[in-house]
């Protein structure tokens, strides 16, 4: 018998597979797609504190490679998550979902959290310092003082399982400088990583995305090597409590095989669920688990972070 069982914090999950934030997760219908799939859990679209239309369209457009979104946020307002998520507690209370939110503010980051606090939302909060595609807001964990400074006013009142869905870097001495300052917070996991910020892809002579005059997040294949880079660079960093979301170019069980040997407690997919569908879930835990029992693996705790080196 071969599992795909998961621990994050103190919260089991019957799969390591789940969505990644933005994918399948804007209203109660995607995301009973996903609850009713075989992914381990979900996490909703990142709210913020008042609903948002998003940038204009098309601002999500797929290649043979992955994709490109700037979709700019659009969600259905704090309120409306947190209901959903009190309700599936009562009727679900066996299962445990992530809630992605940030606000547009600092100040909105922690009228957020402090709701969520004071709420009876049990489950696991998620907070997004990474998006790339709200005009005239920068990634904010490029900015690592920033970054310390908000999480350090944070934790001041913040006392549930907070994790931070994080950019890619793209430096060894990034690695360095973001791990010290993760390290010094109690989080219960990091999620690397979002899309590749600001990429252009073009059609003929034209830009295939209205926002920002085509820039956009990349996903997908063309970011697997990055992902893979930045779970490992932080599993060989991190402080052993806080657990590794792995994100990024997840196509097949082999994909999600090597987020797991670079580290990850749990792999979220997001451009192949856009493509395939919640039937994705159960494709890629055959393909997993096939390759686990080929290679003598029942658990995927037998393999995470073992990654080999030469
Ligand atoms: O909504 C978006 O444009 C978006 C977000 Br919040 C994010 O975190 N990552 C992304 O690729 N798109």
């Amino acid at each position: 018998m071969v599992s795909t069982k998961t621990k994050i914090g103190n919260y089991e999950f019957e799969n390591c597979f789940m969505n990644a934030a933005g994918v399948c997760c804007y209203d109660r219908e995607e995301l009973e797609k996903v609850i009713n799939s075989d992914a381990g859990s979900f996490v909703t679209k990142t709210a913020t504190l008042n609903i948002r239309e998003g940038n204009p369209l098309p601002r999500y457009y797929d290649t043979d490679l992955g994709c490109i979104n700037s979709m700019g946020l659009p969600n259905l307002g704090f309120e409306y998550y947190l209901d959903y998520l009190l309700e599936l507690q009562k009727t679900m209370p066996k299962r445990a979902f992530f809630f992605s939110l940030v606000g547009l503010s600092q100040e909105e980051t922690h009228t957020l959290l402090k709701r969520v606090q004071e709420s009876d939302f049990n489950g696991l909060t998620e907070l997004n310092l990474s998006c790339p595609n709200v005009p005239g807001k920068p990634q904010i964990a490029y900015d690592l003082e920033t970054t310390e400074k908000l999480l350090a006013e944070i934790f001041v009142y913040f006392k549930k399982p907070l994790g931070i869905k994080l950019p890619p870097y793209f430096d060894m001495v990034h690695f360095d400088q973001a791990a010290a300052v993760f390290n010094k917070f109690p989080l219960t996991f990091i999620n690397c990583v979002n899309s590749i910020g600001n990429g252009l892809v073009i059609n003929d002579e034209t830009v295939v995305i209205k926002p920002k005059n085509g820039f956009g997040g990349i996903g997908g294949e063309y970011v697997k090597p990055t992902a893979l880079a930045n779970v490992h660079a932080f599993y060989q960093r991190l402080n052993s409590n806080i657990k590794i979301i792995g994100t990024g170019g997840v196509l097949t069980g082999r994909d999600a095989f090597e987020h797991i040997l670079c580290g990850a407690s749990m792999v979220q997919i997001g451009t192949t669920l856009h493509k395939e569908g919640p039937g994705a879930f159960r494709r890629i835990t055959e393909e997993l688990k096939v390759l686990m029992r080929e290679k003598g693996y029942k658990t995927i705790e037998d393999f995470r972070g073992k990654l080999k080196y030469l």
